[in-house]
């Protein structure tokens, strides 16, 4: 483990940055990019941001937003690539496939999973969000943090703890929170883009997904098919958060949502309430990884195969843990 003064002498020492995060994004690697990007820029350094995806419709009111691209300009020089908020370097998808990945690589995550890669290393599982650990490195090298980017780090703790309300939630959470509220953000300004703008196609489609919702010793199930994503006009919707509703029936331990994707995978999202029931373990034997409380993986069959592998396997390991 890398301290943070390492990682802020490859910030001073170099000038052209590469800033990567996980695909499927959400409001943590958005807002560490974003916090990161505004902050090395301030420095008067040339960074850029390449995600695989595009930035959900209700993360769209941080500054700067479009400065997220999703290719590399012909001739684009840069010296250090950064990845934010991502395990592995796999987790960034195909733009990894446009990255040098001989140059000097820092990994800044939050994730009890990481593969602890690259040249130089931050990886505080301790940390609510990768947001915190650049709320810590802005701070220590003297920089104020400023309104913009507190909005992109307080979007980052906002959504990784799920409104706090997820153990990962700690005093320090609280106490960051409150330090970036002085900047002069307006918390519920961000709470109502991020919460509360919604489609209508998407309240649809939740009340679709919901009324598939099964449950079996402790375990909350629910799909997402092909058939109800083509029955609603917009093809593509945000659909992070949709395997939360199964943690809110009572005496449910683990949620699981299925997914069936375009290529004919599905896309397991696994939650579970902490306690000892580490959704993060199940998920990498399928190949995938997260936190103890939320997780996920790809499957290649069906989503009645998907749920016999998933559902045994949790049988064999908690049992009647549940
Ligand atoms: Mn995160």
């Amino acid at each position: 483990m890398k301290r943070l003064k390492e990682i802020i002498n490859i910030l001073e020492d170099n000038n052209d940055f590469l800033i990567l995060s996980h695909k499927d994004p959400d409001g943590d690697s958005i807002g560490s990019q974003l916090a990161l990007y505004s902050f090395l820029k301030e420095l008067g350094k040339s960074p850029y941001i390449l995600n695989q995806d595009e930035v959900p419709r209700k993360y769209r009111f941080l500054k700067n937003y479009n400065r997220i691209k999703h290719n590399l300009p012909g001739g684009f020089r840069y010296s250090v690539v950064i990845f934010l908020d991502s395990p592995t370097i796999e987790r960034v998808g195909d733009v990894r496939k446009l990255v040098d990945l001989n140059k000097l690589i820092v990994n800044i995550d939050h994730h009890p999973s990481n593969s602890y890669f690259g040249n130089c290393l931050f990886v505080d599982p301790n940390s609510s969000s990768t947001a915190e650990i650049i709320y810590r490195l802005i701070l220590e090298m003297g920089i104020k943090i400023g309104k913009e980017r507190a909005a992109s780090l307080y979007a980052g703790i906002l959504t990784d703890t799920g409104r706090f309300r997820y153990p990962n939630t700690t005093p320090r959470s609280f106490f960051i929170s409150a330090e970036l509220i002085k900047e002069g953000i307006d918390p519920s300004f961000i709470a109502e883009e991020v919460y509360s703008k919604k489609s209508p196609q998407e309240l649809k489609l939740l009340g679709m997904v919901l009324s598939t919702f099964t449950i079996s010793d402790g375990v909350g199930i629910i799909d997402l098919t092909k058939e109800m994503l083509q029955s609603i006009e917009k093809k593509s919707l945000d659909t992070e958060g949709l395997a939360d509703y199964v943690l809110t029936v009572e005496g449910i331990k683990i949620g699981l949502l299925f997914k069936e994707q375009n290529d004919g995978k599905v896309k397991v999202s696994l939650r579970s309430k902490g306690n000892g029931v580490n959704v993060s373990d199940l998920a990498a034997n399928f190949g995938g990884g997260g936190h103890e409380t939320a997780a996920g993986c790809v499957l290649e069959c069906s989503i009645k195969e998907a749920k016999n592998r998933i559902l045994s396997l949790i049988g064999k390991r908690l049992g009647r843990k549940l």
